[in-house]
């Protein structure tokens, strides 16, 4: 291997058509002779990526240079689009008060299939009817828009026993969300999380730090952080934290209770509540590291302040954030 050609190496963003973003090589050997002469580097974090590079080419800067900045973890967040059912039409309602109600769509299918085609790794939907009665009422919505994507559907909303939870499952919902029953019966949820392990998923939604339940009708006096703390270890795949005060108000997210629900258990936390611009999103990425993995996003995505495909691209797991300084000195290969 020819000693001068640096081991390490990282493709910049305007040969983004080849290294899928900034990436980081590393130099497995060299073939060729001559002007022929070529590198083979291969991804250093996504080993499928090999390329083989003539060395006249790894000299043009403006694609790559030797080198790389520091591989940290990216800060990546997923952005979970939200449909929220009530007598089977698309709505927000603001702060969950089902007297303060907007209609969007009509077509809860072509609305989810919207957001799928835009980019969405994930659906999040709420039977609102159900969370207020205890008892399924749009039904119909939620399985004809889980077979009618390809993506994984989380719902919550009245979901409050076992056999409803597993009917759930077994019509093709990857999550389900228990909010009501995992203040009432937390044993229920434990089990169920040990049956159906990344399937169950917490929904803690809060009033001034209280979680409240029944479709926020009820606020009790169980700390939202201390019943997160309950399900340590349980297997549950994620907390759905509502801030209430912020729920379709587009007035941004509460990061400070987010942080305090990161912190209170090891359980991966999804925000929910409040976001109204990126810039909401992007102040998000900022509690990542504690666990916040992902955020939904409602009334900000049918008001057109946010653009699902962008915010993707901004905090997704593509996103670019090794910024690069300019290669100094010569480059001798
Ligand atoms: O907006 C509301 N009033 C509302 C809402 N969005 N009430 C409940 N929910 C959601 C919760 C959770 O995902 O955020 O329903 C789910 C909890 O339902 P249940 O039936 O388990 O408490």
């Amino acid at each position: 291997m020819n000693p001068k050609l640096p081991l390490r190496w990282t493709a910049q963003a305007s040969n983004r058509e080849r290294s899928g973003g900034y990436r980081h090589f590393q130099l497995l050997g060299e073939q060729g002779k001559g002007a022929e002469r070529a590198a083979r580097l291969e991804a250093v974090l996504d080993r499928t990526v090999r390329l083989l590079v003539p060395l006249r080419e790894l000299r043009d800067r403006s694609l790559w240079q030797p080198g790389w900045q520091s591989l940290s973890p990216t800060a990546a967040m997923q952005i979970i689009p939200a449909i929220d059912l009530l007598d089977g039409h698309c709505v927000r309602l603001h702060q969950g008060d089902y007297d303060q109600v907007t209609r969007f769509s009509d077509d809860p299918v072509a609305q989810a299939l919207a957001w799928q085609q835009q980019g969405a790794q994930r659906l999040h939907l709420v039977d609102l009817d159900g969370a207020r009665s205890g008892q399924p009422v749009n039904d119909r919505a939620v399985k004809a828009i889980t077979a009618a994507l390809s993506i994984p559907v989380q719902l919550g909303g009245g979901v409050r026993s076992a056999e409803r939870a597993e009917e759930l499952l077994a019509c093709g919902l990857d999550r389900v969300i228990l909010g009501t029953v995992a203040i009432e019966q937390p044993q229920l949820v434990r089990e169920l999380a040990g049956r159906h392990p990344g399937q169950v998923v917490v929904g803690i939604d809060a009033k001034d730090g209280l979680v409240a339940t029944r479709g926020w009708l009820e606020t009790s006096a169980v700390r939202a952080t201390d019943l997160a703390q309950q399900f340590e270890g349980s297997g549950v795949a994620a907390i759905v934290s509502t801030d209430i005060a912020t729920d379709g108000t587009l007035a941004g997210p509460n990061l400070a209770a987010l942080r305090a629900m990161a912190e209170a258990s090891s359980i991966p936390v999804i925000a929910s509540g409040g976001v109204g611009t990126l810039e909401d999103i992007l102040a998000l990425l900022s509690i990542a590291p504690l666990g916040v993995e992902g955020v939904i996003v409602g009334r900000a995505l049918y008001d057109g302040t946010v653009d699902l495909a962008e915010a993707i691209a901004a905090v997704g797991p593509e996103r670019l954030q090794d910024a690069l300084t300019s290669p100094k000195g010569p480059i001798t290969v």
